[in-house]
């Protein structure tokens, strides 16, 4: 749609989006952050919850997969119907830096297609001893990637909410472009 219908178009457009990554990488956290403009202690995601987050003409509606081992293999039936990913990275969790690398292939590999946004968030940014961003776009190789995806990755935290509004900004902007 062109940027002009865009601005002027009042109806809301809804959008469906899941929201991946290992168990305690932050997901429900930020996305507590995103509903309630605030951090909010969480319990582990059991299976699979929906939370509808709205912004000005979009609405997102937003599955949060609960990370355990035992929850992925729901995430491919809802993965293949979503208009955009969001991939959440715990920065400080080192040693399941190239689990988590494997699984996100996994998804593009087999579970989404297409030219899709792919939000990468690279959380915990409040905690030291952090891989940067710089380590993340080098070791997922996403300069190089075959895959069509328009990624990009910010560092959030969803305790102090840093990043999160620009992480969100950049999504909204390439969902408002579809
Ligand atoms: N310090 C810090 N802790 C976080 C952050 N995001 C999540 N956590 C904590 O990490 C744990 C796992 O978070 P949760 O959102 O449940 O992870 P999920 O399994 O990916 O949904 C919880 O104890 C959160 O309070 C963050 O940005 N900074
Ligand atoms: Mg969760």
């Amino acid at each position: 749609m062109s940027f002009l219908l865009n601005l002027f178009r009042k109806k809301t457009k809804p959008v469906t989006v899941t929201i991946c990554g290992l168990d305690k990488a932050g997901k429900t956290a930020i996305i507590n952050y995103l509903v309630h403009g605030e951090f909010k202690e969480t319990t582990p995601t059991m299976g699979v919850n929906r939370e509808v987050i709205n912004f000005p003409r979009l609405q997102i509606n937003i599955f949060d997969m609960g990370g355990q081992e035992d929850f992925r293999p729901i995430w491919q039936e809802i993965n293949e119907k979503t208009d955009a990913l969001i991939y959440v990275i715990d920065s400080i969790d080192h040693l399941r830096f190239d689990e988590t690398k494997a699984i996100f292939y996994n998804i593009l590999d087999k579970q989404i297609g297409g030219k899709i946004p792919v939000l990468l968030l690279l959380n915990k940014k409040d905690l030291p001893d952090r891989i940067s961003q710089v380590e993340l776009v080098k070791n997922f190789g996403l300069m190089e990637t075959e895959h069509e995806i328009e990624w990009a990755v910010f560092e959030t935290s969803a305790k102090t909410g840093d990043g999160i509004i620009e992480s969100f900004s950049w999504f909204r902007d390439k969902m408002e472009e579809r």
